[in-house]
């Protein structure tokens, strides 16, 4: 592998996480580089320059930029990791499903309902209950009788998933209904380079 990925990132963004997570778990030469979200960096023109959402992550690979925490995987997993993303169209269109999942319910769900508990976000906590409660009950159906989401082993559609399930319970999502997702999670865990993201008390305190 040539220089190391860049990873622009903040600790306790559930997004950012799934992209230093996967590049641990796949031994892809990174480098964390922080962005104070609370001072506003994400706003400054170097950064919107990288990313016009003014969002991390965003991946810096050589010339290449990629910004979306689940582009990042697909890049990442097609560039470095091919183990981690099928090649055939059946197993591809699975792992979109998946993401489709993470972008969807899992967002406006799970890690809505911790950036409201945690982070004091103006959003509607019914909403953001129930979303995530959706978002629990497709894992726990799509994790009946197996291992992973996708295939036999992990792919991106595990890690695209695992870090706002994971820390659902900060934002009072509770895992207790969801034995295939708690079960899957600690299997996630247990992953060789897995690193967790930090647990969060309350407030958006730089890092
Ligand atoms: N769809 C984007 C969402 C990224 C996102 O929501 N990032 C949050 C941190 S978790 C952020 O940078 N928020 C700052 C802002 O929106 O101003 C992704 O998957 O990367």
């Amino acid at each position: 592998m040539p220089n190391a990925v860049h990873i622009h990132h903040f600790a306790k963004s559930g997004h950012a996480h799934r992209a230093l997570v996967f590049a641990k778990l796949a031994g892809i030469a990174h480098e964390a580089v922080p962005v104070d979200l609370v001072g506003g960096a994400h706003k400054s023109p170097e950064f919107l320059a990288m990313n016009p959402n003014g969002q991390v992550p965003v991946l810096e690979d050589g010339e290449v930029v990629v910004s979306d925490s689940n582009a990042i995987l697909v890049y990442l997993a097609r560039t470095y990791a091919p183990d981690w993303i099928p090649s055939d169209a059946v197993g591809e269109a699975n792992v979109q499903r998946w993401l489709t999942l993470a972008a969807g319910e899992v967002a406006f769900g799970s890690c809505a309902a911790r950036l409201i508990t945690l982070f004091d976000a103006p959003l509607d906590p019914d909403f953001a209950a129930a979303t995530a409660a959706k978002a629990m009950q497709k894992l726990e159906h799509g994790l009946n009788g197996r291992d992973w989401l996708v295939g036999d082993r992990p792919t991106i559609a595990d890690v695209a998933n695992y870090s706002y399930t994971a820390h659902a319970p900060e934002g009072n999502v509770s895992l207790e209904p969801y034995p295939n997702v708690r079960a899957w999670l600690a299997r996630f865990e247990a992953l060789p380079g897995f690193e967790a993201m930090p647990a969060t008390a309350v407030g958006l305190v730089a890092e």
